[in-house]
């Protein structure tokens, strides 16, 4: 209990930042979602090099998107052995961030480049890229919109076709917003996001931007952190045809399959 404690108040202080003064206004109306826990169905191996900002899993293999500037790159990923099939190594000024696919084409952010990439996802060969704004975090794809995170409590929503701009989201969670939203992926009707620098998952109502619960993943950040403050809770992916969810971290060592309690 001592720990669901010091989660909810590690939430409520992301939540607050500098809103400190308004937050406190408004303290009685804060009602946290619950916190879950997840149970581990199985582990694979990851490559502990890989700076993970984008996942998401399609047709047997795992698609990955990584970071730092001269590390960033797009992965197929053969699931069982974290073997990377093929390769596509960004320039090294650009910083690769968030991963979506629609259609058979992958799209991928970089971080401040203000820049996005088209791959064909079987080859890999580079289809095109396109502008958008402001910073580059998290992305997936809810059947016929792209959502975009930039770290702030905003989603985006854009056109997949056209990258334009097709409406917002503010992600909140007991009336307060929600900073740092990162890694995304759309599952069974909700939006899952990592959440930078905290070991929860933020499971979000897609049509009012409220925060439905927090999946509580900090055992598995134990085991893979190694104490690296950079070695941090991001990447989920989901098999719709086989219902399984996906977990991993930036440079961990293993990928988990988790249930929801
Ligand atoms: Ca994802």
């Amino acid at each position: 209990m001592r720990r669901f404690l010091a989660l909810f108040l590690a939430i409520a202080a992301i939540a607050v930042g500098s809103e400190r003064q308004k937050a406190a206004d408004v303290t009685a109306a804060v009602s946290l979602a619950p916190v879950q826990k997840v149970r581990v169905v199985r582990s694979y191996p990851h490559d502990p090099q890989a700076f993970t900002q984008g996942l998401l899993f399609d047709g047997g293999f795992l698609y990955e998107s990584t970071g730092q500037k001269g590390f960033s790159s797009v992965r197929k990923v053969e699931l069982e052995t974290g073997a990377v099939l093929r390769i596509y190594r960004l320039a090294p000024s650009l910083f690769g961030e968030g991963l979506a696919l629609f259609g058979n084409k992958l799209i991928q952010l970089t971080w401040l480049n203000r820049k996005g990439f088209i791959y064909d996802k079987e080859t890999f060969r580079l289809l095109g890229d396109f502008a958008f704004e402001p910073e580059g975090w998290g992305l997936t794809l809810d059947g016929r919109r792209l959502i975009l995170s930039d770290g702030t409590p905003e989603l985006r929503f854009l056109d997949p076709a056209t990258f334009k701009e097709t409406g917002r989201l503010t992600v909140t969670d007991g009336g307060l917003p929600v900073v740092n939203v990162n890694e995304l992926e759309f599952v069974r009707g909700e939006i899952l996001a990592n959440i930078w620098m905290k070991s929860v998952i933020a499971r979000i109502d897609p049509a009012t931007g409220r925060v439905k619960g927090w999946l509580d993943l900090e055992p598995l950040v134990r085991e893979n952190s190694g104490g690296d403050t950079d070695a941090v809770l991001n990447g989920i992916a989901y098999d719709a045809k086989g219902d399984r969810l996906f977990v991993t971290g930036k440079l961990w060592p293993k990928l988990y399959e988790v249930r929801i309690e």
